[in-house]
């Protein structure tokens, strides 16, 4: 029955192309839109519970697809499966942002959450293989698997904001040369996993341990398996706080490919880069790291304001940490046509380990402010919400922008804090309307 063979697929690990192989590919003939070469290994070790996390729902007939075929909405290299109405801005390594419209929901949608790469996909995302090691200046290393993380330590769901330290370096001027993040490099979704406190602890953190270095699976661009594509780490004393998440699910189900399956770090409030996808091993170093996108000017900003080709010594780059006050309207969406005189504005607010702790708007650019109303965060870490009602004295052209201020007084700019690498974009989010 249709339905057996529904009950164990999700935990097989459908050996598709291997069984291609095996077979001469007399018995299968090979679809030309199964898969490219890049993408034999990926597919050879992929679940049906991944391709249903890459479609986006469950594959109620998944039993019955036959070996060597893998869902026809994913096939051709689509880097975007599984993702819903996502803008793509480079397809090697992937990277796309989330329309401000598609962030409405008080939980971001896996199908909704951005994606940051470096590189490429591991060619090996099994759960049920995967490891873990803890190592470095610890008292005892550790190796787990992600049934032992289930196992020993207790397990949290949290919804985490998570943002590119680049998000808004399109609006730069002169430009910032990487990805063109206009609005949408930041995401809420909600994660399930254990403490990364309480695995460091475990394994036990020495007093000469000072900094974490992330390391993870996935493929330097050059395809050279020495060199990462990122591996970034943390001050101890951060990595010890309560809501940094080891996470093995995302909004209730098997992290998407994308997003780092099946095993990543979610760091809430620091630049996205922080957080590990693809987690293998965490090591506890006496230094700074040094790994892949630590050095140089990555993810660094001047101690200072500067100017456009300002000269700035290296000893005055700053590691960016907490992520600064921002927020998004997130409806309506930029360019409705109105045809009542009243709308209702919504959308988040965020202020890396700060709260929010005032939302104002504006719809006469910027003269008179009024406040919204600022629900809390359903835990630290996560975004906050906010709505407002806004009417127009009559016909014609308005915006709406929002601005933010976080816990410690500091409101969002009207202009940019002009850096080279064009990080920390923390401007107001306008939104313009035509009332008719
Ligand atoms: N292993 C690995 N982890 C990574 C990256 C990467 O390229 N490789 N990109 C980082 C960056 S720069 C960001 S902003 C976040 C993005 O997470 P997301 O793709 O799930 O949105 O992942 C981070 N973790
Ligand atoms: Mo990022």
């Amino acid at each position: 029955m249709a339905q057996d063979d529904n009950q164990g697929i999700d935990a097989r690990t459908v050996d598709a192309m291997a069984v291609a192989e095996e077979s001469g590919g007399s018995q299968y003939s090979e679809p030309s839109d199964v898969a490219s070469p890049d993408r034999r290994k990926f597919l050879k070790r992929t679940s049906l519970a991944t391709f249903a996390t890459m479609v986006g729902t469950t594959i109620p007939f998944g039993g019955n697809l036959p070996l060597g075929f893998v869902p026809a909405a994913m096939a051709q290299d689509n880097p975007l499966a599984g993702k819903d109405g996502l803008t793509l801005l480079n397809d090697r390594p992937v990277n796309a942002e989330t329309p401000p419209e598609l962030l409405d929901d008080a939980i971001t949608p896996t199908d909704r959450h951005f994606i940051r790469n470096n590189g490429l996909l591991p060619d090996d995302m099994d759960a049920a293989d995967w490891t873990l090691t803890i190592d470095g200046f610890t008292d005892t290393p550790l190796e787990l698997t992600i049934a032992d993380l289930k196992d020993q330590f207790e397990v949290v769901t949290q919804a985490l904001a998570l943002e590119c330290g680049g998000n808004g370096r399109a609006f730069f001027d002169p430009p910032a040369k990487g990805n063109q993040w206009t609005y949408g490099a930041i995401a809420c979704s909600e994660w399930t996993g254990v403490r990364l406190k309480d695995v460091l602890e475990k394994a036990g953190v020495q007093s000469d341990a000072i900094y974490t270095a992330h390391y993870g699976a996935d493929i330097h661009l050059s395809g050279d398996a020495d060199k990462r594509p990122l591996s970034r780490g943390l001050p101890i004393e951060k990595a010890l706080t309560d809501n940094i998440l080891i996470a093995f699910e995302m909004n209730g189900e098997a992290l998407h490919p994308m997003n780092g399956a099946p095993l990543r770090l979610v760091v809430p409030g620091w630049p996205g880069s922080c957080s590990q996808k693809w987690l293998t091993r965490i090591e506890l170093r006496d230094v700074v790291h040094d790994g892949a996108k630590m050095t140089g000017t990555s993810y660094k900003v001047p101690a200072y304001p500067v100017a456009p080709g300002d000269e700035i010594p290296e000893e005055d780059w700053v590691i960016i940490e907490r992520m600064p006050v921002k927020s998004l309207i997130t409806y309506p969406a930029n360019g409705t046509d109105l045809s009542e005189p009243e709308t209702e504005v919504r959308g988040h607010a965020w202020a890396g380990d700060r709260s929010i702790s005032k939302l104002e708007i504006s719809m006469d650019f910027g003269k008179t402010w009024m406040d919204a109303s600022l629900d809390d965060a359903v835990n630290d870490g996560a975004w906050q919400n906010w709505r407002a009602t806004v009417s127009f004295p009559q016909a014609g052209y308005y915006e709406v922008w929002a601005r933010a201020t976080d816990s410690d007084g500091i409101m969002q700019p009207f202009a940019i804090d002009w850096n080279a690498k064009g990080y920390l974009n923390n401007t107001m989010h306008r939104v313009g309307l035509r009332v008719s």
